[in-house]
């Protein structure tokens, strides 16, 4: 930059030389600095555009080999890198499917895993995938806390060119997901209803009056097992009292518990909890008002996902029936990713098995949709298999 300045003040110099000689000195020499001047000011501030130009292909150059470098090493682990976006850690339901999951997706098993504990909070779970896509993992895994509000960020990941798998709860809104592993809700919500008309027929209870305490509002676990139950209990015609969250957990159990057994004092045989936590935090609260539960007692208590303390429970005669919901579906996931990475297209839905659990007595038959159902008798080794 300095040179070229230098070059301009000689000629601007040379050039009012030349015009003294004319005769017309005065004019000359101004007309020389004004010329001088300008020559200058064009100089600096061509020299200020070169060196930013100069500056910032510097800077890109540097972007680009972090860049590259970032990517060489992701890609030099020889691991699969996959993203999870989990639920929260709300139940013992949850804290198997996470156990699963990282048990699954080890290094020594090919995996690097980016887990992400969203704590029930969907913001949060739509910021965990948008991260995902900036570290450019190999596959989303999406444990959907709602069944909403998905088609933008999956649009994202789809331009990204990151296939989503999800997990569990199921997306509603959305179709850009290669692939779906979980329970079918809409059925174990049924066969929560129709086991319990078998098992009132066959225990001469006429009358069903019944208190929901329901799991988070706009899940698809919630959504499945409410519509399920209600659709056998608008045929029959059940009164259900009231259907109160508990979000799934022990705590929301009991203080929903709590306020039914002020309202309905006396009034209900049937008290429904959409997961084993907020069955234990509803049998506190019944503890609390006096209010006798489970087979024989004044409340048939019915409850989902059938984990081993639900299962002890079910075996104490405490819990009636328990529909299993099974968490370890991250095998299954996993062999979706291997069959992804030897080029094969991956099963577009894949559905895990349950079983429904109660002790000898509280078996019956009973059939969803036509479909003859089997129960499983609760005893010490089914516990002890359980997850
Ligand atoms: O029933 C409950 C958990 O999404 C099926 O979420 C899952 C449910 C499960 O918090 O315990």
């Amino acid at each position: 930059m300095k040179k070229k300045i230098i070059g301009v003040v000689l000629s601007g110099a040379m050039a009012a030389t030349f015009l003294a000689g004319c005769g017309q000195q005065q004019q000359a020499q101004q007309a020389a600095e004004q010329q001088v001047q300008q020559a200058v000011e064009d100089a600096v501030a061509e020299a200020v555009v070169d060196q930013a130009v100069e500056d910032a292909v510097d800077e890109a150059v540097a972007e680009e080999v972090v860049d590259a470098a970032v990517d060489a090493a992701a890609s030099s682990d020889g691991l699969i890198h996959v993203g999870f976006a989990q639920v929260g850690h709300e139940s013992d339901w949850r804290t198997a499917s996470t156990k699963s999951c990282q048990d699954v997706f080890s290094e020594a098993n090919g995996y690097n895993l980016d887990f992400v504990d969203c704590d029930n909070d969907s913001a949060a779970q739509l910021e965990a995938v948008r991260t995902f896509i900036q570290n450019d993992v190999d596959y989303i895994i999406i444990d959907p806390i709602v069944s909403t509000g998905w088609d933008t960020v999956l649009t994202e990941c789809d331009e990204a060119g990151i296939p989503v798998i999800v997990i569990d709860r199921t997306i509603d809104d959305s179709d850009k997901y290669v692939s779906w592993v979980g329970s079918d809700f809409l059925t174990e919500g049924k066969a929560a209803g129709e086991w319990l008309k078998a098992y009132a027929e066959a225990n001469g209870i006429n009358e069903i009056n019944a208190l929901v305490i329901s799991g988070s509002t706009g899940s698809s676990a919630q959504i499945g097992r409410s519509d399920g139950f209600r659709e056998v209990a608008d045929r029959e015609g059940w009164t259900i009292l009231d259907e109160q969250t508990g979000d799934f957990t022990e705590d929301g159990g009991q203080q929903v518990m709590e306020s039914f057994c002020k309202s309905y004092d006396g009034q209900f045989n049937v008290v429904v909890c959409q997961n084993d936590n907020e069955a234990f935090g509803a049998m506190t609260a019944m503890d609390n008002a006096g209010v006798s539960y489970g087979p024989g007692n004044d409340v048939i208590l019915i409850s989902f996902d059938a984990c081993t303390a639900g299962l002890e429970d079910v075996k104490a005669g405490k819990i009636t029936a328990d529909f299993e919901c099974n968490p370890l579906a991250a095998p299954t996931v996993a062999g979706v990713i291997e069959a992804m990475e030897a080029g094969e297209a991956p099963e577009a839905e894949i559905l895990v098995p349950d079983n429904w659990y109660a002790l000898a007595d509280a078996i019956v038959d009973f059939e969803i949709d036509g479909v003859p159902q089997t129960m499983t008798e609760v005893t010490d080794e089914v516990i002890e298999a359980q997850y």
